[in-house]
């Protein structure tokens, strides 16, 4: 069969498609899991943000599928949606399957759209068996994690359980498949890998419980090291290790580190995310292994600053170090910080505000912590996406202010706290962190220096949109600007 996959154009504020366009390692994985004989393409549509209906469309003439999927987060439903209308207008006999974490999580929200599939959880498994039950062999009933409709209702199959990612089941990536080019990471070529799957923590506004339930599965390192080998054989000088969280057995991230330095594969950069906790701890081992391995920049989930707020995200535990008689007492956060910069890796910091006590001034608190100690800030806010504690606690206290999912990607509030309103919240991370990024620039260039001349205009008009040279003057009032760039950003979000 023909199969096309494609990931959404939409990225998130702090993901500026001018310096970051990184390939969905979910689409690749499920062309390395089909079963031989399909002939299955794979295409970003990041990197097509400026003509994604004419890309869809000419996807669609030249490759014929018989089936297309759709790689959808919450804050990309309404894209998705608009995609999956334009195939089947193009297409009518292609099937349309839909997978990622938003159909898994909110099945609901795809029950009045015309697809065929959702597919729930993990997708490696369960689409290789659509398609063959697609092709005849094997019921639809039987295909774990599917939901499909049946005289015109929707049946949710039951859910597959996650795999234990030891048994070969889930075979590696098919990166061959990807037909649009463009990838990037400050100008150089970026591909994402995985070492493993699931965390055993249960951070309130975090997915990945409702989605696998709190495990931890691993692939062994012959795997891995295939893996990175191959990214590099495809074009990739940045590899971005997009395990949930690699931190969490972190003698093995330790000892990751040492097999890449064996295997001669530290000529590559990596970025990768980790808590705070595990850096703390290991901070005279793992930051030192770290940067021989490799590792350039490390998001840190520093979550929050403030005891109380850390308590609302569930994350205290994880941004706790050993005190004395190996008790967690103090904050990791900043030894974490200290113990990354101190070998050169530079620390995105990972930070929400706008929590349901936040006031004026915590908000501020942690806006200062950044400005103080981080060297890119990923400041969010809270976001109720599908299935998370958090969100059933927020709708429980009425301080959800905007449900439209397609603002839901961390950086537009859309909840209030119990002391300000969404507005005053984005208002106040808006203005703090342009500054912030623009203090990296200086960084950015000495890694990147032809990139970032050549895009430093473009670069700097993303990190200010909205403004004019009256603003930073101080001549016009910020919450102008602030308006305009909200408005900038609402009519980028409209592909198509
Ligand atoms: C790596 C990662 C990123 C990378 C993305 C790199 C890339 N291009 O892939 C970066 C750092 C850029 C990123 C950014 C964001 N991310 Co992110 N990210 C993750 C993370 C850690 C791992 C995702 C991953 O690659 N897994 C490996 C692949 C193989 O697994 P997978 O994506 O789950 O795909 C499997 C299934 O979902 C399914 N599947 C997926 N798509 C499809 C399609 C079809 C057709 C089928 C059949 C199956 C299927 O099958 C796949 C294989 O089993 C997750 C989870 C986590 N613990 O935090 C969050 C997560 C996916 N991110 C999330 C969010 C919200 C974001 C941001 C919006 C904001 C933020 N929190 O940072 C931005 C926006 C991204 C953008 N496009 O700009 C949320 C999504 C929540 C939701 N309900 O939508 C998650 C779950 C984290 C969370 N907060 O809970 N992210
Ligand atoms: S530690 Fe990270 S992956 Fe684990 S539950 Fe918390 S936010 Fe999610």
């Amino acid at each position: 069969m023909n199969v096309l996959l494609l990931s959404m154009p939409d990225s998130s504020e702090h993901m500026s498609s001018i310096t970051i366009r990184m390939p969905n390692g979910a689409l690749s994985s499920l062309a390395g899991n089909v079963d031989p004989g399909h002939r299955v393409a794979v295409a970003d549509l990041i990197l097509a943000t400026a003509r994604v209906r004419e890309t869809v469309e000419r996807l669609v003439r030249e490759r014929e599928p018989d089936v297309v999927g759709l790689s959808v987060m919450t804050f990309q439903r309404r894209t998705a949606r608009r995609v999956a209308a334009l195939v089947r207008a193009l297409r009518p006999r292609a099937r349309l399957v839909v997978g990622g974490y938003d159909p898994s999580l909110a099945p609901e929200a795809w029950a009045a759209e015309d697809v065929d599939f959702l597919v729930r959880g993990e997708g490696e498994v369960t689409f290789r068996e659509l398609l063959r039950a697609l092709e005849g062999r094997g019921p639809l009933d039987g295909v774990r994690g599917l939901s499909h409709r049946t005289q015109g209702t929707w049946r949710h199959n039951p859910d597959r359980p996650v795999s234990s990612l030891d048994t070969g089941l889930v075979r590696p990536p098919n990166r061959s498949a990807r037909i649009l080019s463009g990838y990037t990471f400050l100008g150089r070529a970026v591909d994402v890998v995985e070492t493993s799957r699931g965390c055993t923590f249960d951070c309130s506004f975090c997915s990945i419980i409702a989605m696998r339930g709190r495990n931890f599965h691993k692939y062994d390192f012959d795997r891995v090291l295939a893996d990175i080998r191959d990214a590099r054989d495809h074009g990739a000088r940045v590899v971005f290790l997009v395990d949930d969280n690699i931190t969490l057995d972190v003698r093995r991230f330790e000892a990751l580190c040492e097999a890449i330095i064996g295997a001669g594969l530290d000529d590559v950069d990596y970025l990768v995310q980790a808590t705070t906790a595990a850096v703390a701890d290991r901070e005279d081992t793992l930051p030192p292994l770290m940067r021989r391995a490799g590792f350039r920049y490390a998001f840190l989930g520093i979550e929050n600053v403030l005891d109380e707020d850390l308590g609302f995200l569930k994350a205290r535990v994880k941004n706790a170090r050993r005190g004395e008689g190996g008790r967690r007492t103090q904050s990791a956060s900043l030894a974490a910080v200290r113990a990354l910069r101190r070998e050169g890796i530079h620390v995105v910091g990972g930070l929400i505000v706008g929590n349901p006590g936040d006031t004026r001034e915590s908000v501020e608190a942690n806006l200062d912590f950044a400005r103080r100690h981080v060297d890119w800030p990923y400041i969010q806010h809270p976001t109720p996406y599908p299935g998370t504690p958090m969100t059933r606690d927020l709708r429980s206290r009425g301080l959800i202010a905007v449900e439209r999912p397609e603002e839901s990607d961390g950086t537009m509030a859309v909840v209030r706290s119990e002391h300000l309103g969404t507005d005053e919240i984005e208002f106040m991370r808006w203005r703090a962190e342009r500054w912030m990024k623009v203090r990296h620039f200086p960084a950015a260039l000495r890694r990147s220096p032809w990139f970032v001349l050549r895009h430093a205009k473009a670069m700097l008009g993303h990190t200010f949109r909205g403004c004019t040279l009256r603003t930073l003057v101080g001549l016009e009032d910020e919450r102008l600007a602030f308006e305009r760039y909200r408005a900038i950003r609402r009519a980028e979000a409209e592909f198509l």
